[in-house]
């Protein structure tokens, strides 16, 4: 197969999101064309005057990637082109921030646009800014952990069921270390007419503080805890939960990264785990992923 997303690019060394961009491309084929706002993605991947990417690719404003990939969706339906994929691959700041107007507008239009968020969880390109997909109790760069506070004090934005609420034909989580899964659910997405939104789970050695062979372990964690639950929905029914065998407790995971190091050392933290523990279970029974 060939890759679509060369090698010899500049992300660190131990990133999820080239391992999910490539993953991505596997499943989309030769025949698309991605818009991606600025972030690591855009950074890494094309500094002037080289380019990782083999297919066709646009960088838009950091606001606007989904109505550049709005505009491409309506010049090649005037082409006849429709066969082509258009997607989006932005992070999650440029997604669950500032970009939520232009993609909520593209949802509502219903292009045939397929926008997948890499999802780690904070502005890392400036340097670990807290977003609204932060989750609960994390320590930024802008909230720190310190002798008061426990980093982000609130919970991290639902934008799949806000994707969901739009009516968009398809919407699934995904995550790196299930690359079947999220070939898959890229192609479901690329088959179905209209709008899809995919998130996936891409943990950042740099914003989230671990050794650089521990990404895929980190990133299985998350889904084995029930903290990133792997689910599809369908014309706005759920469609299909990826199962837990054996569910782990959320400090499996937390443990594993710097970011929540404080957690484990202040007085307070055990409460706050346990906070971060309901809302695990509340995922695994609200999408069904045990048993
Ligand atoms: C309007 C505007 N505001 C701020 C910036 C600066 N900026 C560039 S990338 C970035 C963070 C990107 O975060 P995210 O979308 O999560 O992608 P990541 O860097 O984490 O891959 C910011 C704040 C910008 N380029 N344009
Ligand atoms: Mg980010």
């Amino acid at each position: 197969m060939q890759n679509l997303f060369a090698p010899g690019h500049r992300a660190c060394a131990g990133c999820a999101m080239p391992t999910a961009v490539k993953l991505i491309l596997d499943a989309a084929g030769p025949n698309t064309i991605v818009a991606s706002p600025t972030g690591c993605l855009e950074v890494i991947s094309t500094p002037f005057p080289e380019s990782a990417w083999e297919v066709a690719w646009i960088h838009s404003l950091f606001e606007n990637a989904a109505a550049v990939a709005s505009g491409i969706d309506v010049v090649m339906k005037r082409l006849g082109k429709e066969d082509t994929n258009i997607l989006v691959i932005a992070g999650d700041g440029s997604t669950f921030d500032i970009g939520i107007g232009c993609i909520s507008g593209m949802f509502e239009r219903g292009h045939n646009v397929k926008y997948i968020c890499y999802d780690n969880e904070a502005y890392m390109n400036t340097g670990v800014q807290r977003s609204s997909s932060t989750p609960f109790c994390t320590n930024t760069t802008t909230t720190p952990a310190g002798k008061v506070s426990f980093g982000n004090p609130l919970p991290k934005k639902d934008m799949p069921a806000i994707a969901v609420a739009h009516r968009v034909p398809y919407v699934a989580t995904a995550s790196v270390a299930y690359p079947v899964d999220l070939r898959k659910k890229v192609k479901r997405a690329c088959e179905i007419k209209g709008p899809a939104y995919i998130q996936i789970s891409a943990p950042c050695i740099t914003g989230w503080n671990f050794e650089a062979g521990n990404t895929i372990e980190i990133a299985r964690l998350a889904v084995e805890t029930c903290l990133w639950p792997l689910y599809e929905y369908v014309f706005g029914e759920l469609d299909g939960v990826k199962k837990v065998r054996s569910k782990k407790p959320v400090e499996d995971y937390l443990k594993t990264q710097g970011r929540y190091r404080h957690l484990f050392r202040k007085e307070g933290g055990a409460e706050v785990i346990a906070k971060i523990q309901a809302m695990a279970d509340a995922n695994a029974l609200k999408f069904g992923l045990l048993g």
